[in-house]
């Protein structure tokens, strides 16, 4: 099992398995977060793997399954994308607040960042399989182990064919022009832009192609979303809604909750990601608690797949001042207002206004 000694401005969240997030300052630092301030979650350990023994799998409904070494895989075309990741769990914090939500991580804002990566585009790979007629799913196996409720597994999740044949999804070995670092999935991972974070599995093992989704506890049970009157002793698995594509979210980096500034002009900023491949259409910004709004100037942004920078000058009265932000995506959807609107007992896609308290005087 790898040590990962982590850069000292991340929070880590967690020490076994190893979870960080980092600070908001720093996280709007950079349009691309540099690899040790990514931040990191991990279900399991962070296994070490073995470059020269590596291999990747393609079985399941495929007319020749395939075991590529490392010299193998870098033999196909490759490309080099821009994605931001974010966590279905990201701003679970603000959830619990609301409502007690036991067993997970309260992950601040920050479980999002953003890299570019190189590899393979996946449906090079799988065209070099051959998908056979019935295939819907491509499921997803990572080298980490992790235990839930007494059974030892390997950390897995799927996404549709479909999605899978697009050429954004890739097979990434290359993260911000430095060899995928151990505590983002080394030698290789998949990086699935638009979707929620769990579906870029690290440490990529085994690519199945089926006809239904993985039954892997991480999509068949946790990663879904479930109604607010469920709960852990009511649920019935199945019938939540899988999560895939992210909703639209936006968060304010600066400033931050209890900060005192001075009255008078702020600039506030944060980041705002659509999903799905959405664009980022507009982000409004409120001194007065969502009651009237500002138009927030938008940073570079480049696609959809890839969070949005933005800031907007403010005039804050002296006292106690609630900030708030909301982002639109290029469908017209926008975010609620309060996480009572989006509570869930796992806490996943939070994407409420956000709202940061400050006194100014
Ligand atoms: N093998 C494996 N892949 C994984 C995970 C994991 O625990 N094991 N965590 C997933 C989750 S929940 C997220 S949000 C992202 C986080 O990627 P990062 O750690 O590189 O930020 O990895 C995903 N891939
Ligand atoms: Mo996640």
């Amino acid at each position: 099992m790898a040590l990962i000694e982590t850069h000292p401005r991340l929070r880590v969240r967690q020490e076994s398995p190893l979870n960080a997030e980092p600070a908001p300052g720093d996280l709007i630092e950079s349009f691309r977060t540099p690899n040790d301030l990514f931040f990191i979650r991990s279900h399991g350990n962070i296994p070490t793997v073995d470059a020269g023994t590596y291999r990747l799998t393609i079985d399941g409904l495929v007319e020749s399954p395939l075991s590529l070494s490392l010299a193998d895989l870098r033999r196909f075309p490759r490309i080099t994308a821009g994605a931001t990741l974010q966590c279905a769990g990201n701003r679970r914090r603000e959830l619990i607040e609301f409502a007690p939500i036991p067993n997970e991580l309260p992950w601040g804002s920050e479980a999002i960042s953003n890299a570019e990566w190189s590899g393979v585009p996946l449906r090079e790979v799988l065209a070099a399989a051959g998908p056979k007629s019935g295939a819907l799913h491509v499921a997803f196996l990572g080298l980490d182990e992790t235990e839930r409720h007494g059974h030892r597994f390997q950390f897995g999740g799927s996404i549709p064919l479909e999605k899978a044949t697009h050429p954004e999804v890739l097979l990434a070995d290359t993260m911000n022009g430095e060899p995928l670092p151990p505590a983002h999935g080394a030698p290789v991972r998949v990086v699935i832009p638009g979707y929620i974070g769990a579906r870029s599995v690290k440490w990529i093992s085994r690519i199945t192609l089926q006809e239904a989704p993985s039954d892997n506890y991480f999509q068949a049970k946790a990663y879904r979303l479930f109604p607010a009157s469920t709960g852990p002793d009511d649920v019935d698995w199945d019938s939540g809604l899988m999560l895939g594509e992210a909703p639209v979210n936006s968060v304010i980096c600066s400033p931050v909750s209890g900060d005192r500034l001075p009255a008078g002009r702020v600039t506030v900023r944060g980041w705002a990601m659509a999903g799905g491949g959405r664009e980022i259409a507009r982000v409004d910004v409120s001194a007065d608690g969502g009651k009237t709004w500002k138009t927030a100037e938008l940073g570079a942004g480049g696609s959809g797949w890839t969070w949005r920078f933005w800031q907007a000058p403010l005039d804050l009265a002296p006292g106690e001042q609630e900030i708030v932000c909301r982002a639109f995506d290029s469908a017209a959807q926008t975010q609620p207002a309060h996480p009572s609107q989006v509570w869930n007992f796992k806490g996943y896609a939070n994407n409420a206004w956000h709202r940061v308290r400050v006194v100014c005087g």
